[in-house]
């Protein structure tokens, strides 16, 4: 978009992401590393999730992710309903010491793509920091085939990333890929301005 001086004018888009995984993967931690200092918070008591704001500016765009997730694990299904209405996005979290946790993966993708419909998404292999620590935790290439899998059934890329949310490491460029994945899903850049 030009505002006749050759500019490129930024676009601004809100969206809403989500978090999904088994309890423990490291979901609020991640979350918390993204946001770091002066992030707004907030908390619907109904959904029993807390979201928060954070502002990042990707290619033309600028973009206002508005971060959900579950207090606990609540497993009401009319909250959760309410919780995946809208998103845009998800991040699908699994702690790569936690075997249970990758093949539990199935399960949250089942439920998105039932409540928020083919969204956008990445794969996120959680806690390396202490790969090193279990003798049984998933190599990054189950990982990367799973995701691999993934992006044949639904005809677009979804990115696997490995991230520390204790160290950090990662953690942004986790975020920034999502909000990549988004931009290119979109065909007519103002359509994610809309809901
Ligand atoms: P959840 O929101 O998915 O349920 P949390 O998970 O973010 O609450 O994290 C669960 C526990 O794992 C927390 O430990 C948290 O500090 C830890 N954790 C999260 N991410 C990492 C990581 O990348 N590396 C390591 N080593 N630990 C991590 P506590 O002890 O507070 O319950
Ligand atoms: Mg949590």
């Amino acid at each position: 978009m030009s505002d006749g001086t050759g500019q490129t004018k930024a676009i601004n888009a809100i969206l809403k992401l989500v978090l999904l995984g088994d309890g423990a993967v490291g979901k609020t931690t991640l979350r918390r590393r993204f946001l770091g200092e002066g992030f707004k918070a907030g908390y619907s008591a109904t959904i029993g999730a807390d979201f928060a704001i954070k502002r990042i500016n990707l290619e033309n765009y600028r973009l206002t992710f508005q971060i959900w997730d579950l207090a606990g694990q609540q497993r009401f299904a009319a909250v959760r309903e309410l919780y995946y209405r809208g998103s845009r996005g998800a991040l699908l979290v699994f702690d790569v010491t936690n075997p249970s946790s990758f093949n539990n993966l199935p399960s949250w993708l089942e439920e998105l793509w039932k409540k928020a419909g083919r969204v956008p998404m990445i794969l996120c292999g959680n806690k390396i920091d202490l790969r090193n620590e279990v003798p049984k935790s998933i190599p990054p290439e189950l990982g990367q085939e799973y995701a691999r899998r993934l992006s044949e059934a639904l005809g677009y890329e979804v990115p696997y990333i490995e991230t520390s949310a204790k160290t950090g490491e990662k953690v942004n460029e986790a975020f920034f890929l999502l909000g990549l994945s988004i931009i290119r899903s979109v065909k007519k850049p103002k359509s994610i301005l809309e809901g």
